[in-house]
């Protein structure tokens, strides 16, 4: 399709037609700032392998993937080690996506391809929510003197889109300093994920949102398989349920972040993100 694409395998159903489809999924398999444990970039064509073994109609929903037009595609090269090209890369190709009027469903990666993504969004929807669900605040300002790292990635958006766009769910983990930033700049809610969001839907109900999911906002009982597990966290049913209330928004964007299909020999956590990325396509697809 484009420069820079490369595919492998698809997500289970994905039509061959880019024209007719709504949700696009990106694959953007980078993971060169991470400073702990690395893996995040060998996701996306996990997360398509495992989706193979679920179903296509979700029950919740009463929809079927076969009832929607999605496109796969593929997974974006980067040069290795090259953060600022790469970066540039992501934002290149979900800009062509907006233009092509696609919902981009990006699955990272490492959460700093989020940041490109999220500015491209924000350059095409003016006013846009960003709904953040994880367990880290994300909000240092640099890390290891980097300015573009995973640690880093929730505060070059509140710097870009403004703090007060970002919305903070299922928080458990953080510097102190970055608790002190998101009390004074962003919507900071402690630990839980479903019902702050029906708190704030009346705040966002009629503003583009884009959704950027951290698989370690679920509990590592649930999503062993992520780079910098945090006990204490939600449930699928949880995070399905604020999937499905985010039907009620107008959701322009997801990206499904920070799968380390390493750490799960179970691929439990696979398994769960490709689960997430049905709901999602059956969610906001039209
Ligand atoms: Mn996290």
């Amino acid at each position: 399709m484009w420069d820079h694409l490369e595919k492998n395998t698809s997500y289970m159903g994905a039509a061959d037609d880019f024209a007719g489809a709504r949700v696009v999924i990106l694959g953007a398999p980078m993971d060169f700032t991470v400073t702990f444990r690395p893996g995040a970039r060998l996701a996306p064509l996990q997360i398509r392998l495992v989706s193979q073994g679920l179903e296509e109609y979700s029950p919740y929903l009463d929809r079927d993937l076969r009832d929607c037009r999605y496109f796969d595609a593929g997974d974006l090269v980067f040069p290795p080690g090259s953060v600022e090209k790469s970066v540039q890369r992501i934002a290149l190709t979900v800009e062509k996506l907006l233009v092509h009027g696609k919902f981009p469903l990006l699955l990272g990666g490492e959460h700093l391809v989020s940041l490109p993504a999220i500015q491209a969004v924000a350059r095409f929807y003016p006013h846009l929510a960003v709904i953040h669900l994880d367990a880290h605040l994300d909000l240092r300002d640099e890390y290891y003197g980097q300015k573009l790292s995973h640690a880093t990635v929730m505060r070059r958006v509140a710097e870009f889109i403004g703090g007060e766009n970002v919305y903070q769910l299922g928080i458990r983990s953080g510097a102190r300093e970055e608790f002190y930033y998101a009390r004074a700049h962003t919507n900071l809610f402690f630990n839980e994920v479903a019902s702050p969001l029906q708190k704030i839907m009346k705040e966002i109900k009629d503003r583009p949102v884009y959704v950027t999911l951290d698989i370690d906002v679920l509990d590592p009982a649930y999503a062993p398989g992520t780079g910098t597990p945090e006990p204490g966290g939600c449930s699928p049913q949880e995070v399905i349920q604020a999937l499905h209330d985010l039907r009620r928004a107008q959701v322009v964007g997801l990206d499904i972040v920070e799968v380390s299909p390493v750490y799960d020999p179970s691929e439990r956590t696979s398994f769960l993100a490709a689960k997430l990325a049905r709901e999602a396509i059956l969610a906001f697809s039209p």
